[in-house]
């Protein structure tokens, strides 16, 4: 399933490596950073994370589960105090001490969920630091989940960036794509080698400038999936972008803003659908948007391409209808179009797997496995046009449920399904599809439940963007929970949330600009090219795992290789410390659930 096989960061920043210009870059972006007062130093962090309690930075709903990891010692009880008046609220009995291999560490937990009064509070331990402060609140993750949709906006191609909406990080408009070539790997009859296209808007992918359909494809469903599930929650939201307050919920906005640029992905002439827009190389790591001007170009059509793209186009196509006097005329009804055109090329070339061409260097995104790319678009074109022909071709029999990631989007399908269920045609089989997501969930709860940190991680899944596996076991999670509620699930996705926030090995925030430490030095063009402010605030970055594929250029050294340790605060470090789309709307579903679905 998920390796560092699957991970286009490898495949991307080896071919980086070979590109000798780019590397130079590296190398100079490596050099030491002047040290900030502000700002630990990673060594710093990790040398005071292991006496620490580690917790949930941003704190916790009235009605959450609540917990916290507690170095082993010989104390076997803890205290809430609050931080106004050092006030006792409430003391417990910590849990036996246990081993954890994703960090090697033995530690005990701390369930502090019965106190529910709103305010703020350290937890205290006799012999140790108290921890960080925390608030409970009732709206603990409104400002969070809107930071990381904000997010979206701020990585926006071909729009300049004003300060009414952006702030400090006002910039001009870069990369307008609406001078974009037909390269050689893409050319048709149609539209030859060199043709012009226009394909303007869509999101920087991650560090970089380029813009993948593959990875925007689960990066755009999941947004919409969001909306679709909880659209009280996002019809209250503003996040202050030039959309606000024109009728669309923002989410929606937002995700329009990737699919305007995908539909101009798609070759009207035979509905197949370009991989990725992309420059020859990868800018260099200081050039902010308006100055990387490199030629674009479409790079061949893929199966995958077409396949996310014809799953993508039919989610929109249901979740925009309602909107359809505002939106462009008819256009539920031309992604609907599109979609089926895809899905056509797809049935008439279901095989052909994306290679980088040789004078391509950017990231892949190369996919072997497609069983799962024909059940979801198969799934979504069912459930928009109720025809058994498309229910057929998911194969549900043979779909099993996974944690989802770019590379496998197979249980995209059964939570599209299960969430329709009630408008379906007799021929779903809508037990079978919520017991697909029950057992994973259920595999996922068991390890939450006999883990020493409480997280349904385990070491194995230290791999490259773990806090996107994290985020997506907790999309799990939530859907079982929506379809059981059975509370447990829900604790355990709380329990992912707080991982990323900060109950983790590190003891830190990994969302920049939340927590009382985060990330200072993302990998990500426009906070490392944008000179001296904060990094663009709202984005998940990779996290730790142990493979450190970047150690080579970066001239600070990873503290650890443990895998729940082995991390780096610095802008070489693409294989711990870059953001990614695809981690950061799971982080938007996450906190947009938690907040919605847990009892005020
Ligand atoms: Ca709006
Ligand atoms: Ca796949």
């Amino acid at each position: 399933m998920q390796n560092i096989k699957n991970s286009r960061k490898f495949e991307k920043f080896s071919d980086f490596f070979a590109a000798p210009a780019a590397f130079l870059c590296v190398a100079i972006t490596c050099s030491p950073l002047p040290a900030s007062a502000d700002t630990l130093t990673n060594s710093a962090i990790t040398s005071i994370s292991g006496e620490n309690i580690k917790l949930n930075q941003i704190g916790f709903l009235p009605n959450s589960h609540k917990l916290a990891v507690v170095p082993n010692g010989v104390v076997d009880r803890f205290k809430i105090v609050k931080t106004d008046s050092d006030i006792v609220v409430m003391s417990g009995h910590l849990t036996a001490a246990r081993y954890w291999s994703a960090s090697e560490e033995t530690v005990k937990l701390a369930d502090f969920s019965s106190l529910v009064t709103p305010g703020k509070y350290k937890l205290r331990i006799d012999g140790l630091a108290d921890s960080i402060p925390f608030v409970i609140a009732p709206n603990a993750y409104k400002a969070l989940n809107a930071s990381a949709l904000k997010a979206f906006y701020y990585n926006r191609a071909s729009l300049s960036l004003p300060p009414k909406y952006a702030g400090v990080y006002a910039r001009r408009e870069g990369h307008p794509d609406t001078h974009v070539l037909i390269h050689s790997s893409a050319a048709s009859s149609a539209r030859p080698e060199s043709t012009v296209i226009s394909a303007p808007k869509g999101w920087y992918d991650a560090g970089d400038y380029n813009k993948y359909v593959v990875n925007s494809g689960i990066t755009t469903y999941t947004l919409l999936a969001a909306y679709e599930h909880f659209p009280a929650f996002f019809k209250a939201q503003n996040v202050n972008i030039p959309e606000s307050g024109n009728g669309i919920p923002d989410i929606l906005n937002e995700a329009m803003w990737n699919l305007e640029w995908m539909l101009s992905m798609q070759d009207p002439n035979d509905g197949g659908v370009y991989h990725k827009l992309t420059n020859k190389n990868f800018d260099p790591l200081t050039v902010m948007p308006d100055r990387a001007v490199d030629e674009r170009y479409v790079v061949q059509k893929t199966t995958a391409a077409a396949l996310d793209f014809a799953a993508v186009m039919a989610t929109a196509s249901r979740v925009l209808h309602p909107y359809e006097d505002k939106l462009p005329a008819g256009l539920p009804a031309r992604m609907l179009r599109a979609a089926q055109a895809a899905w056509k090329w797809a049935q008439a070339n279901p095989a052909v797997l994306y290679k980088n061409p040789s004078d391509i260097r950017t990231g892949s995104y190369d996919d072997s496995e497609l069983s799962d790319e024909f059940s979801w678009a198969a799934a979504e074109l069912y459930i928009a046009t109720r025809n058994d022909d498309f229910y057929s071709a998911i194969k549900t029999e043979d779909l099993n449920a996974t944690v989802p990631s770019w590379s496998d989007v197979g249980s995209l399908a059964l939570i599209s399904l299960a969430q329709n269920c009630d408008h379906l045609s007799a021929r779903a089989d809508c037990k079978l599809i919520t017991n697909r997501i029950d057992g994973l969930a259920a595999t996922l709860l068991a390890v939450w439940d006999n883990s020493a940190y409480g997280v349904s991680m385990q070491k194995e899944d230290f791999i490259w963007g773990g806090n996107g596996v994290a985020l997506n076991q907790a999309m799990i999670l939530i859907q079982a929970y929506r379809l059981s509620g059975r509370r447990d699930y829900l604790n355990a996705a709380q329990s992912v949330l707080d991982y990323v926030l900060g109950r983790n090995a590190i003891g830190m925030s990994f969302v920049t600009g939340y927590g009382y430490q985060s990330p200072q030095h993302p990998h990500h063009r426009i906070s490392i090219a944008g000179g001296n402010r904060a990094p663009i605030p709202g984005m998940v970055v990779g996290g730790p795992q142990p493979g450190q594929q970047d150690k080579a250029g970066c001239s600070e050294a990873y503290p650890s290789s443990i895998p729940a340790i082995s991390y780096l605060d610095n802008d070489c470090s693409y294989a711990s410390n870059e953001v990614a789309i695809n981690w950061d709307a799971p982080l938007v579903y996450v906190s947009a659930a938690i907040q919605a679905l847990t009892a005020p």
